[in-house]
């Protein structure tokens, strides 16, 4: 898919508030502003429309966009957050998608992040994870066949989300952490399997033509670069203190 736009958020003052179990020490709030800019950047260097929504105080987690919505050609689907403390941010970004897309909503008993939501070509692979379950799944997958789309749910097991461990990197590539490499959903792909320390670049993101990775892991890079695509470094080191990735800072359409 070609992107053209991304919604991002300004992260909130209070940030370091939200859910983590990282353990890497206190993210510093200056440090988060100027890598988050530094993504924008990237984005629009990339040719994106890069829209920055307001921070908000009341949810500390709220630049993390990726996990609210869920957005193809056809549609956006609101999601239900697994995690209670994020679901007020739904409200927040419903107004904006309403202008590029009709919309749609998980409702209860589901729940689903957009981190558990990784489309390839037609296909979504959901992650069924503590913030994703069945019923969010099944409605997504449900509300999307219509448009011509094929579903699968992907137990993730250990980390946040399915795209804390897998991501499509074009031309049939996934990059794979060991806990799915040997999935069979996943046969059929070519792949390139993450080493046990460097799993956080396993988050790396496809805009356009270039990849987007985090900076530090290099086994990884020389991996991704036999692939002959751009490849841009950002440090991402307060995000990845609050368990957030590249993919979760924005939605892109
Ligand atoms: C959370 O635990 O919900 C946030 N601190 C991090 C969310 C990261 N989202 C993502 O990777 N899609």
């Amino acid at each position: 898919m070609t992107f053209s736009t991304a919604v991002t958020r300004h992260p909130c003052p209070n940030f370091a508030a939200g859910l983590t179990t990282a353990e890497l020490g206190q993210p510093d709030y200056g440090l988060m502003c100027c890598q988050h800019q530094e993504y924008i950047d990237t984005l629009r260097q990339l040719g994106l429309d890069v829209i920055v929504l307001d921070p908000l105080s009341a949810f500390p987690d709220g630049h993390f966009v990726e996990d609210v919505a869920v957005i193809t050609p056809e549609l956006a689907v609101i999601t239900r957050p697994g995690a209670p403390s994020r679901r007020g941010e739904i409200a927040a970004i419903q107004s904006i998608l309403s202008q590029y897309r009709p919309l749609a909503c998980i409702e209860p008993p589901g729940f689903l992040e957009g981190g558990d939501v990784l489309l390839v070509e037609k296909h979504f692979f959901i992650g069924l994870s503590e913030r994703t379950n069945e019923a969010g799944a099944e409605q997504l997958g449900r509300l999307m066949e219509p448009y011509g789309y094929t579903w699968s749910t992907v137990p993730v097991g250990e980390g946040l989300h399915l795209k804390s461990g897998v991501n499509y990197v074009g031309d049939g590539t996934l990059v794979v952490t060991a806990d799915f490499t040997n999935n069979p959903q996943f046969d059929g792909f070519d792949k390139i399997i993450v080493d046990s320390d460097e799993v956080y670049g396993a988050n790396t993101l496809l805009v356009n033509d270039t990849l987007l990775m985090p900076v530090g892991f290099p086994k990884l890079r020389g991996k991704l670069a036999e692939l002959g695509r751009g490849i841009i470094e950002l440090d991402m080191s307060e995000s990845q203190k609050m368990d957030g990735g590249l993919t979760c800072l924005s939605l892109r359409f």
